[in-house]
């Protein structure tokens, strides 16, 4: 195994630089350094049958993901994807299905777990039945098992997601952070990053966190309870693509758009026209069409007795108004169909 690389994020300065002016920001790409080796099996002669596990179905991140894998798959000649995914961002939906493509013996899967403990069982079944397991955004209790773990760096996106609304607020002032639900590893750990940077500025005062359970209605329910409980909140952070459309929503509906900032994660188009319409101030967009052909890559690479490459970190691009016609953000926006 390769050492760890480095999970890339967005400076202060960077985010600063994206707020307040009309260009896009983004960190060196981890994915683009093992992104663009193809450790193909071609030239091996094998082929390889994979099946990439979404933690949703009918969510843009998945979607984009999948784009990048079958792009990968394509350009290698020697792999086929099939995708599956839930209906809802739940352990009890997706681990039938975990087991199901189990049974049906890929050479690899590729999968976002929606729990990182009650995912844990299915996906060991997974590993000991020989089948190689790549972990594509979310992780596991024990990822040990796992050829590679491909994703942002979701403690300092959290981080990062607080510097930007510091810099829309700099006087200060009550904080929220709207999420799916416990136990989803990465938006548990961008509320950590947000909830410790928060913490540590004696400016603001962090409200605590609202669960939404991936939905963006309940989002909205819970932003304008939220609003309502504590008119002080001047900045909400929304840990990812439904949080942060239905906190959007709340905010619009509690008639203080523009005035609580919201900063959220990922950048799929409604999301874009939230920021157009002024309702969330900035973005930040994840890379999962790079995390997909890295994916792919890791596990042909595993399966070809080739070096793997234990953690991969992929680039962020913060996204605002002011730079939405970059081509960097452009760029960033994720897709609906491939
Ligand atoms: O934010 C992404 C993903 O990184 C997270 O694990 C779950 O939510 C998304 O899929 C966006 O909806």
């Amino acid at each position: 195994m390769k050492r760890s690389l480095v999970a890339p994020t967005a400076s202060a300065a960077a985010i600063l630089l994206a707020l307040a002016a009309g260009c896009s920001s983004s960190s060196n790409s981890g994915g683009s350094a093992s992104g663009g080796s193809s450790s193909g099996g071609s030239s091996s002669g094998k082929s390889y049958k994979m099946s990439f596990i979404q933690g949703v179905a009918g969510d843009g991140f998945y979607v984009t993901m999948g784009c990048g894998m079958q792009a990968e798959a394509k350009k290698l000649g020697n792999v086929t994807v099939n995708t599956q995914g839930p209906t809802k961002f739940d352990p009890t939906l997706q681990n039938p299905i975990i087991q199901s493509v189990t049974a049906s013996k890929p050479d690899a899967i590729l999968i976002a777990p929606d729990d990182v403990t009650a995912s844990q069982t299915p996906v060991d079944a997974a590993m000991n039945a020989g089948i190689k397991v790549v972990l594509v955004d979310t992780t596991l209790k024990n990822p040990a098992g796992a050829v590679s773990q491909i994703s942002s760096d979701n403690l300092a996106g959290g981080a990062d997601a607080f510097t930007a609304i510091k810099q829309l607020v700099p006087g200060g002032g009550q904080v929220l952070v709207v999420n799916v639900q416990p136990g989803v590893s990465t938006t548990d750990q961008r509320t950590s990053g947000f909830a410790a940077a928060a913490k540590a500025d004696p400016k603001f005062h962090y409200v605590g966190v609202q669960y939404d359970q991936d939905s963006a209605s309940i989002a909205a329910q819970v932003t304008a309870a939220a609003l309502q409980k504590n008119p002080g909140i001047v900045g909400i952070f929304a840990t990812n693509l439904f949080s942060a459309e239905g906190a959007a929503t709340g905010v619009r509906q509690a008639g203080k758009s523009g005035k609580v900032k919201i900063v959220g994660f990922d950048a799929e188009p409604d999301e874009i026209t939230a920021l157009q319409q002024g309702t969330v101030q900035a973005l930040i967009a994840q890379s999962p069409y790079t995390i997909g052909t890295n994916a792919v890559d890791q596990a042909v690479a595993a399966l070809s007795g080739k070096p793997t490459t234990k953690k991969i970190g992929t680039k962020f691009t913060i996204i605002t108004k002011a730079n939405l016609n970059s081509a960097a953000s452009q760029a960033a926006i994720y897709k609906t169909s491939c």
